[in-house]
Formats: structure tokens, C-alpha cells, sequence
């Protein structure tokens, strides 16, 4: 690096003990170097120093009362990072992991990832510590209130409009909804992810899933390959997985693999999605109790363990760092071809590198899972012209989005002189739009 050294200097000194966020920029300065060498106007009005700080960080006190009377106290967080092209917009992650640096890594991916998507939303995270594995429904009703009761404040459907992520469903929504309403009056399309029969958008709860299947073959289309046939391996059980794995199967490819934080199943006759269904949506259990249901499947425990299993094409949709350098060489070396990242910054820099090298076909997470984020900006359309269009109408603008971010990501590539890599179409295509808004906005912005 050499015109943004400084840039990435001046992040590690104010960002101190949060290195997901130091990973998530230091990929983007490093791709946008060549931008910077074409336009000394965007170095002169700062705008490289100010796209990597949030406009506004609010930290925030949830307290709650659980199950047997005893006051809990969470950390809550919403991270506004950039608004030049429409309001914030991104989910919200319950995992007892969140901390800043894991919220501000995501908000600063949302940024290009919206972008990305062409539509009009502007880039933020939130989430809290608070861990709803083991709660009641009691519990994390109580807790979703608490949050809301200080994030209402913050937020609006002009301003910033939150939505899932981990820990984050159909459920949370429902209750964060419910409170803001109440404390607003006001019934607006502030939140995406929203049941369908209180203003939520047909096709949101499959559009990650989905999404990045359409970005996958579009990618794989370029390269003369398809779906069709080929023998996928996908990591998570939640949202985004379980909806890979649906359209997968859909597009004729066999999905063999599904994990969870603590073990992975390997079904070698193709994964029965309407079991793992059941297990994870309906009576939120363990991956493990597959086999039960399915005893030729074959449980192992711990999670890394998934790449080690043979595939043609991969789609970490679990976490981030899930997969390091030795996972992504056991990848390449039992003949992966492709990986599509399902979930936010899923592979190390080093495992980036070992797909890059061997020219595997690689989607990264800002580009190949912009569908979820793209449709819930659908979902503010029809909110806003209160209105619902259908599933093939949803179903075919998400595709026509998806394919268009292949191909918008793919052009940037190969003007910047390096076709195949889309780590540096994606970050230099969705940083363009955002720089040229900040920069007719003016400094004081
Ligand atoms: P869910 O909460 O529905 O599912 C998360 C899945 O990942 C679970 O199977 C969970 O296992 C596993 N997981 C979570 N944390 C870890 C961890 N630290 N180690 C191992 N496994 C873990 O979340 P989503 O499916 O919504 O999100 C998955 C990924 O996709 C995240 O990276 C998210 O940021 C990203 N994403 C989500 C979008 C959406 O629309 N929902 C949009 C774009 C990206 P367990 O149950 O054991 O915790
Ligand atoms: O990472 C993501 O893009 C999401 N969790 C979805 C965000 C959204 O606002 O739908």
C-alpha cells in the first residue's frame, strides 16, 4: 500500500483490540489503492480517511428480567457508518461474541454491500451480546423490548431500518416491531424481515439463500459450469444455509453437508432439507439430532471439520473466519472448484489467497450475499408505496440484482487489470458510487 498507508495507520491506532474490523478494511484499502492513483480529487477531500469512520456509534444499557426473576444486563449496539447514498440500513446480530469490532466490521462491509445492490440504502450494523440459545420465548421477548426501547429512538424508515442477522429471525422481528410501533405510533416499514401479513416482503426469508445461488451461477456460467450435478458443501443451519441448500437442490446440484456451531452432518444421498427444518426453524435443536431422523447420515463433531469434505463447490453461510488457510488448501486439494461466501468475511486473508491462487471461483460475501439486504430494500419499497408484489415479481428482481452485482463486480475486475479477481471488482464497484455521493456532498458531511 502506498497513497492509503496512512489510512490503515490511523485504524489501527483509533480501532485498537478489534481486528475483525482491521481485516474487514484492510482487503478494501488494499483494492481501492489503484482508485486512489486515478482520482487525487477523492484523496484530497478525505474521503478514504472518512469511509472508514462511522458517522455515529451508539452503545447502549439493555437490561431485562429472565425466566426466574433475575435482572440481566446486555450490551446493546447500532453502528451508522455511512449514509451517503440512502439511510443506514443492516442487520441486527444476537451472539454472545458480538462486541464493537465484530458490529463495525459488518457495518463497514454493508456499506459496499449495499452499494452493490444498486439500490438506495446507505450502510450499519447493530446486535447485542445477548445469547438466545436456551431462552424462552418469554425471555427473548423481554429482552427484544428492552433493545427496542432504546433503539427507537435512533432509527426510522428515513433515517435507519434494521433487520436480521445471527441470532435474529421472524421471531425477533416480530417482537422488536411490536414494541416500536407501540413507543412510535406510527406503523412504518422501520424493520425488514417482517411477517407477510404486517408488511413483510415475500421471498426476504429465502433472499440470502437464493441470492447466492444466482450470484454462484452467474459466476460459475462465466466459467462453463453450473449447479447442475455437482456436489455442494454448505456450513450454518440457519437462514442463510437452509435456503442455499432449497435452491440448490432446486438448480439440480446436491447438497451433502450442514453444520452448526458444534458438529456437522454428511448425508452422502443429499441432505432432506424438510428434516433440518424441523430441527432448526421449528424445535431450534442440534444439528446432531439429523441423524436420528436419518440414521445412514453421519454426525462429527466440531465444525471446521466440514471442509475437509470432498465437493465441487462450497458456501460457508455459518460465521465469519470459519474458514483459515488449512481448511481452504483441504478445499482446493480435494477438487473445489468454487466457493461462494454465504456468510460475512467467512475465510482468513490467508484462505482469500489460497482460492485466489488457485483459481478457484470466488464470491465474496459483499457481493454473493447482497441478496438478503437487496430485497429487504424491496421490502421498504412496498412498504413505502403500501403495496405487496408477488413471489416471481420478488423472486425475479433479487435474480436480475444478483446477476447484475456479477456482472458490475466482473467489469471493475477486468478494467482494473485483474479479470478473475472478485475481491477487487466487488470492493472497487461498490466503493465507486458511495465516494462519488460523498464526495458532491461535500466535507462537512
Ligand atoms: P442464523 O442465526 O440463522 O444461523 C447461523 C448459523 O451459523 C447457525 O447454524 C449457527 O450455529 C452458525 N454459527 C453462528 N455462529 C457461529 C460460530 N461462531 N461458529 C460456528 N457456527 C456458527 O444466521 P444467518 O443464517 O442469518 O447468518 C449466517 C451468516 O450469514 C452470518 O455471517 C450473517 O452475517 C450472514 N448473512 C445473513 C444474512 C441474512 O439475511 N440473514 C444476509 C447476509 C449475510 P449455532 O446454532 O450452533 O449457533
Ligand atoms: O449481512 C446482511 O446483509 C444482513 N444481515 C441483511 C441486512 C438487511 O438489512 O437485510
Amino acid at each position: 500500500m502506498k497513497i492509503l498507508s496512512n489510512v490503515m495507520e490511523q485504524v489501527l491506532k483509533r480501532n485498537p483490540n478489534e481486528p475483525e474490523f482491521h481485516q474487514a478494511v484492510k482487503e478494501v484499502l488494499e483494492s481501492l489503492e489503484p482508485v486512489a492513483e486515478r482520482h487525487p480529487e477523492w484523496v484530497k477531500a478525505g474521503i478514504f480517511e472518512r469511509i472508514v469512520e462511522p458517522e455515529r456509534q451508539i452503545i447502549f444499557r439493555v437490561p431485562w428480567v429472565d425466566d426466574s426473576g433475575k435482572v440481566q444486563v446486555n450490551r446493546g449496539f447500532r453502528v451508522q457508518f455511512n449514509s451517503a447514498i440512502g439511510p443506514y440500513k443492516g442487520g441486527l446480530r444476537f451472539h454472545p461474541s458480538v462486541y464493537l469490532g465484530i458490529i463495525k466490521f459488518l457495518g463497514f462491509e454493508q456499506i459496499f454491500k449495499n452499494s452493490l445492490t444498486g439500490l438506495p440504502i446507505g450502510g450499519g450494523k447493530g446486535g447485542s451480546d445477548f445469547d438466545p440459545k436456551g431462552k424462552s420465548d418469554g425471555e427473548v421477548m423481554r429482552f427484544c423490548q428492552s433493545f427496542m426501547f432504546e433503539l427507537a429512538r435512533h432509527i426510522g424508515e428515513n433515517t435507519d431500518v434494521p433487520a436480521g442477522d445471527i441470532g435474529v429471525g421472524g421471531r425477533e422481528i416480530g417482537y422488536m416491531y411490536g414494541m416500536y410501533k407501540k413507543i412510535r405510533n406510527d406503523f412504518t416499514g422501520v424493520l425488514t424481515g417482517k411477517g407477510l401479513t404486517w408488511g413483510g416482503s415475500l421471498v426476504r426469508t429465502e433472499a440470502t439463500g437464493y441470492g447466492l445461488c444466482y450470484f454462484m451461477e452467474a459466476a460459475l456460467a462465466a466459467k462453463g459450469k453450473s449447479f447442475n450435478g455437482a456436489t455442494v458443501v454448505i456450513s450454518g443451519s440457519g437462514n442463510v444455509a437452509i435456503y442455499a441448500t432449497q435452491k440448490v437442490h432446486q438448480l439440480g446440484g446436491k447438497v451433502v453437508a450442514l453444520s452448526d456451531s458444534n458438529g456437522y452432518i454428511y448425508d452422502a444421498e443429499g441432505i432432506k432439507l424438510d428434516t433440518v427444518k424441523q430441527i432448526k426453524e421449528v424445535e431450534r435443536k442440534r444439528i446432531s439430532e439429523y441423524v436420528k431422523y436419518h440414521p445412514n447420515a453421519i454426525y462429527t463433531e466440531g465444525c471446521s471439520g466440514i471442509w475437509t469434505v470432498k465437493c465441487d463447490i462450497a458456501l460457508p453461510s455459518a460465521t465469519q473466519n470459519e474458514i483459515d488457510e488449512e481448511s481452504a488448501k483441504a478445499l482446493v486439494a480435494n477438487g473445489c472448484y468454487a466457493v461462494g461466501e454465504g456468510a460475512n468475511m467467512p475465510s482468513t486473508p490467508e484462505a482469500v489467497e489460497v482460492f485466489l491462487k488457485n483459481k478457484v471461483i470466488y464470491g465474496p460475501a459483499k457481493a454473493a450475499n447482497a441478496g438478503g439486504v437487496a430485497t429487504s430494500a424491496l421490502e421498504m419499497s412496498q412498504n413505502s408505496m403500501r403495496y405487496s408484489w408477488t413471489f416471481e415479481e420478488v423472486d425475479a428482481k433479487l435474480k436480475d440484482i444478483m446477476v447484475n452485482i456479477y456482472k458490475n463486480a466482473s467489469a471493475a475486475a477486468k478494467e482494473y487489470g485483474d479479470p478473475d479477481n472478485l475481491v477487487l471488482g466487488a470492493n472497487i464497484a461498490g466503493f465507486l458510487k458511495v465516494a462519488n455521493a460523498m464526495y458532491a456532498q461535500g466535507i462537512a458531511y
